[in-house]
């Protein structure tokens, strides 16, 4: 069976697309976070940050993220990608690859904070880059180019049954920014 994806390109028009961009290079407080795997410090390999509502936190890695608050200019896209995805989101993990070296490695989105099933959406900015996907237990893999503008809904089973990743690539291309957005339950850590 696929993954249950759907990918929209050009849910923003170029227009829109250049302007999220562009607001988001400029406003966003960047960091190169530093993982703990293995017991080992690791450098992971591209920028991010982090929003959602107050009190919210999110755990991956051994790595805790206090949110930072919503921007309007999150805050709209947030509005119109829960408008195509039929369901809401409280908080939104953003990347910025900044050429072919940054990636995220094999991974799903399967943190405790997440539910047991989630729907993420994914909205890409800036240059194309290849997005793989291979099944958990068996062999299928799929890979697909995510351009500017474009949403991409990982539907319910897709987290369980898939592992996903953006690999580096040794072609020449530009900044990417990518935003996931998420809907967090409640964990009780005890
Ligand atoms: O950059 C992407 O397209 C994927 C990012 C991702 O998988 C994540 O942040 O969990
Ligand atoms: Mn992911």
């Amino acid at each position: 069976m696929p993954p249950p994806l759907t990918l929209i390109e050009g849910f923003l028009g170029p227009a829109a697309a250049d302007a999220a961009l562009a607001g988001l290079l400029a406003e966003t407080p960047w960091a190169q976070r530093s993982l703990r795997i293995a017991g080992r410090a690791v450098m992971e390999p591209r920028l991010t940050a982090w929003y959602g509502e107050a009190g919210q936190r999110y755990t991956y890695s051994g790595l805790t993220l206090d949110p930072l608050p919503f921007t309007p200019l999150l805050r709209q896209l947030k509005a119109a990608i829960e408008g195509a995805a039929g369901t809401h989101f409280d908080s939104v993990l953003i990347n910025r690859y900044r050429d072919g070296r940054d990636s995220v490695g094999w991974h799903a989105d399967d943190e405790p904070e997440l539910g047991p099933d989630p729907l993420i959406a994914s909205l890409s900015l800036g240059a194309v880059r290849r997005f793989v996907l291979k099944e958990r237990r068996g062999t299928e893999r799929l890979a697909l180019d995510l351009p500017h503008g474009s949403l991409l809904l990982m539907g319910r089973g897709c987290q369980r049954g898939w592992l996903h990743a953006l690999p580096k690539t040794a072609r020449p291309v530009g900044a990417r920014v990518n935003l996931t957005f998420r809907a967090l339950v409640t964990v009780n850590d005890g």
